[in-house]
């Protein structure tokens, strides 16, 4: 049976379908909201989604008897499909993102703050009618295992059948969501539009879209309106959107963070197993790094996470996490058995691909994949490609959607509601000059300096000198949802409610160093096992570090390279501390800090004087 057959058809002002749930009464403020968001746009059918196997079959079914999805080769994919988004929706849209704040000093210097009262009355124009000839869908999402003590509930009403798809890949999606609406729980409102109403008897669009977008988050009353996209952030809203700016706002709260960092567990040759947590900005490997497959012998890495992590003091004085999320998004190109063979296997079937290449016998392909591309594709606007086209054949922001259970290092208990407790935490970017291979902070406050300052150099800059930098905090500039000195502050604080001798230790690491030739220094991937090694090491007592101005660094011979070839000087450029270029650096930091005034926090300007004292001292 079409899922549409299901349908309960509805006049918005009159019946809206009920949700498919018995305990109807603490629900009465969820369908009171359907019914208010209903009218406004004005839906020609509303679905409540239940979550189950069957209902996702009947949607994927319809997708692509629309034509929205191309169901792939089963024999080369099975339950796998390809999604081409319209060419003017392929990506976040940081410049269409606004945080609505009651007060503009609490979005920050660094989020597009935006009036509530004037962006609800541009979202109430533009919502008017907007979901005309289509199916709201009601799709009540849990962050995190469904009523887990670190779990936060929520809903997002959308008219994108494959954001329902995507969303139910990416969170845990059903009933038992509603359950806990029943109960009392407090949820997280969500509203999405593609902005692509349609008149009676209209043809859709494969991806319709509208050219005006605007992702809306009002922190003081845990809503976000994202209109006119049906692209990965802008559209599965329980994402960017609420596992990060929203729950940043309510971790600030109740006192926890949310991070945009992957998670996982380490385990030592002895099989003692570590928790890591770490963030990069996106596009420096946290994928990879998430799907680790160590070359030294005797280790290994389960998966907990590869995006997102909820990190809270627990009772025991630790810090313990959970990766709220149940799939990945990941972007494909780059992902190939060279640099990720363990995304490579999640990806064998059950995967929504968006934007990337078509294969003729039915299979997908991207750049990176395999080394040579195949001779003929079909690329990711559906036009005839050959390695001679001079494009690439997928978007470079090309992505897959699966469940994180199919990865096959996924850890057994990726889904304990308890979460693991973390012993470090890892600060990276993209830094060809100054940042060494790794360093370790001195202590929490140090630590949290170096997240604020992480940093990838531009592109357009001169290799090799220290450009102009990309700021990146905590790899949280797009993500936070409030004033970015403040959510230091919360760092601070945090820091200070776990026990000194259980908090995790705090490290920088940089896979992106490159020698004065312009070459990386290090060989990065699975080798970069050993610059995990020796955190471990450090965590255990055992491998010796020396103190430099920037913090500690491995102490000659501490690093484990058995088995590969890094000449000595590369080693030594891996580590080398340029006390100009450093004291260059800190006043770019104490720049960026000047854009926030007088709210950064006086830990942070003390470390960073600190810092400019133990250089000035250091020998030249
Ligand atoms: C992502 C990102 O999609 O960080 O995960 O942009
Ligand atoms: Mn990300």
């Amino acid at each position: 049976m079409a899922l549409v057959d299901t349908f309960r058809p509805v006049s918005p002002s009159t019946s809206l379908g009920a949700p498919p749930s018995p305990q109807r009464e603490g629900l009465a403020e969820l369908e009171a909201w359907v019914e208010r968001i209903a009218a406004l746009t004005q839906p020609d059918r509303v679905h409540w989604v239940d979550g189950s196997a069957a209902e996702n079959a009947a949607l994927l079914r319809e997708l692509v008897a629309e034509g929205k999805l191309i169901k792939l080769n089963p024999e080369w994919r099975p339950g796998s499909y390809l999604a081409r988004s319209h060419p003017g929706d392929v990506a976040r849209v940081e410049g269409r993102t606004f945080i609505a704040s009651e007060h503009e000093a609490d979005a920050g210097p660094t989020n597009n703050w935006i009036a509530p009262d004037e962006i609800r009355g541009t979202l109430d124009t533009l919502f008017a009618g907007s979901m005309r000839g289509r199916t709201l869908y009601v799709v009540p999402f849990s962050l995190g295992t469904v009523g887990g003590p670190l779990s936060h509930i929520g809903v997002q009403l959308t008219d994108s059948a494959y954001a329902v798809a995507s969303i139910g890949m990416m969170t845990r999606v059903g009933t038992d969501v509603l359950a806990q609406i029943a109960e009392g729980a407090p949820w997280v409102r969500t509203v999405h539009s593609v902005g692509a109403p349609l008149a009676p008897g209209e043809a859709d669009a494969a991806w319709p879209c509208n050219d005006e977008k605007y992702i809306v988050h009002f922190p003081d009353t845990l809503e976000v309106w994202s209109f006119g996209s049906g692209y990965g952030g802008n559209a599965i809203l329980a994402k960017k959107c609420v596992a990060l700016r929203i729950a940043s706002v309510i971790g600030r709260d109740e006192g926890w963070l949310a991070e945009h960092m992957l998670l996982i567990r380490v385990i030592d040759p002895t099989g003692r197993a570590y928790h890591l947590a770490a963030a990069f900005p996106s596009a420096c490997g946290k994928t990879n790094l998430a799907m680790l497959r160590p070359t030294i012998p005797g280790w290994r890495v389960e998966t907990l996470g590869d995006d997102i992590a909820w990190i809270r003091p627990g009772a025991d004085g630790r810090m313990w996490a959970i990766n709220p999320e149940a799939g990945f998004f990941g972007v494909a190109p780059g992902t190939g058995e060279a640099t990720n063979v363990t995304a490579v296997e999640t990806l064998w079937g059950n995967t929504i691909f968006t934007n990337v290449a078509l294969r003729p016998d039915g299979d997908v392909w991207w750049e990176g994949l395999t080394d040579e591309a195949p001779p003929r594709l079909t690329d990711w606007e559906g036009n005839d490609w050959t390695p001679a086209s001079g494009r690439p054949a997928a978007h470079p922001n090309s992505r897959f959607t699966v469940g994180a259970a199919q990865c096959p290092q996924i850890a057994a208990d990726w889904e304990d509601p308890n979460g693991v407790p973390l012993d470090a935490i890892l600060f990276g970017g993209r830094r060809a000059t100054n940042v060494p291979l790794v360093l370790e902070a001195t202590d929490w406050a140090h630590g949290v300096f170096l997240g604020s300052t992480i940093s990838s150099e531009k592109t357009a800059a001169a290799e090799g000198t220290v450009g102009e930098l990309r700021r990146d905090p905590f790899a949280m500039l797009p993500f936070c949802g409030y004033n970015m000195a403040d959510y230091f502050g919360h760092w601070l604080s945090v820091g200070e409610r776990v026990r000194f001798d259980r908090a995790p230790r705090i490290f920088q690491v940089n896979w992106f160093r490159k020698g004065a030739d312009g070459r990386f220094l290090w060989p990065g991937f699975g080798e970069n096992a050993r610059v995990i090694d020796w955190i471990i090491r450090r965590i255990q007592g055992t491998a010796p570090a020396v103190s430099t101005p920037i913090g500690r660094i491995p102490a000659p011979g501490s690093l484990n390279l058995d088995g590969i070839d890094v000449p000595e000087a590369d080693l030594d450029e891996l580590f080398a501390i340029d006390k100009e270029s450093w004291l260059r650096e800190a006043d770019l930091t104490e720049e960026f800090y000047a854009t926030f005034g007088d709210r950064i926090p006086a830990a942070l300007t003390a470390e960073l004087s600190a810092l400019r004292y133990r250089l000035r001292g250091a020998p030249n």
